[in-house]
């Protein structure tokens, strides 16, 4: 009863930022997502009778801070399969963990594919986008590849549908992610995005907008047009951190080489280069372009003071597993 999948990050450009329903970890919003090529997540899942408890291990250490949602998650998995069986989780990270690279995103993504073909269940992409979506709210973005909308639930369907808007081949877009910093974030997105809903006063005008963006970078991306896709991108990354700033206390993503990849992108582009950026709940600063620009983006942030490094992939596929 073992399986091994592999997920990638997803980067949203159209971001998630605050639940309707905490209990059942449900979204406010929708949000639209690209998924990397790179870095990775491996995840392998062995459930047996001799395991007494759950355990998680995470790039070959214990991780208790992370124990009590993966035993969540498979206990969403068991139930579903009727099976009383403790697992123990390796997963291997290529890339720092809590630090605003979604690595709970490629995470979920690999632990549920990965699980629910342990236990022998047969689900479709929409059950597994439930399962991940429970455990983290990106990770059911990662489920698929390319560009990726994230659905808020009907009364009648699923609870959160998850809808491929193009294929990763058909607009291969390129990403290079400079790392400012590898500490990780003081406050997680659970914490922090409860804390903007019960304080922000720009809460509700955050919810009320989101579905013009969601129009927005849907019309973008069906007509493969990079410069609304930035403008929409830009739009929804600074209104999301304008967000979290508002919050008491207030939330600051940002350190100082973020706020210089930012000018240093938005120059790049009123020259003509084809970038924008977007910034998650960390320092790292993701900048997405055409890839014929990749290299000279990469190497304009690489000379930003305080970025470490720099990371550069293209958009990938969604989780799978492991060919055995
Ligand atoms: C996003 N983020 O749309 C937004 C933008 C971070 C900033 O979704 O509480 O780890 O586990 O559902 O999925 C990160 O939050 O949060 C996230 P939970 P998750 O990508």
């Amino acid at each position: 009863m073992q399986a091994s999948a592999q997920a990638q990050p997803n980067i949203a450009l159209v971001k998630y930022w605050g639940k309707q329903d905490l209990r059942h970890n449900l979204p406010a919003t929708g949000s639209i997502s690209i998924t990397l090529d790179a870095p990775r997540t491996h995840t392998r899942v062995n459930f047996s009778a001799s395991q007494e408890r759950d355990q998680f291990l995470l790039n070959g250490k214990p991780e208790p801070a992370m124990l009590n949602r993966v035993s969540a998650c498979l206990d969403n998995l068991r139930a579903l399969a009727d099976c009383p069986l403790r697992a123990r989780v390796e997963s291997d990270n290529d890339f720092p963990t809590g630090a605003g690279l979604a690595s709970s995103a490629s995470g979920f993504a690999a632990l549920v594919v990965a699980g629910a073909s342990a236990l022998g269940l047969n689900l479709d992409t929409q059950q597994l986008a439930d399962l991940a979506r429970r455990a983290s709210g990106s990770a059911a973005r990662s489920l698929l590849g390319g560009f990726v909308e994230l659905l808020l639930p009907a009364a009648d369907g699923p609870s959160t549908p998850v809808r491929s808007l193009r294929a990763a081949h058909e607009w291969p877009l390129a990403v290079a992610i400079a790392i400012t910093s590898s500490r990780t974030k003081s406050v997680g997105s659970t914490e922090g995005m409860e804390r903007s809903r019960l304080t922000s006063p720009y809460y509700p005008a955050w919810v009320s907008s989101a579905e013009d963006d969601l129009a927005y970078a849907r019309q973008a991306i069906s007509d493969r047009d990079f410069l609304s896709l930035a403008r929409v991108s830009e739009f929804s990354c600074l209104k999301m951190h304008a967000l979290a700033m508002s919050s008491e206390p207030g939330l600051l993503y940002f350190n100082g080489a973020t706020v210089e990849c930012l000018h240093r992108i938005r120059t790049l582009r009123t020259q003509g280069v084809p970038v924008f950026f977007t910034v998650d709940a960390g320092p790292q600063v993701k900048a997405v372009c055409l890839p014929e620009a990749l290299e000279q983006v990469g190497q304009a942030l690489a000379d930003v003071p305080g970025v470490q490094k720099i990371i550069r992939c293209g958009l990938g596929a969604g989780a799978r597993l492991d060919k055995e």
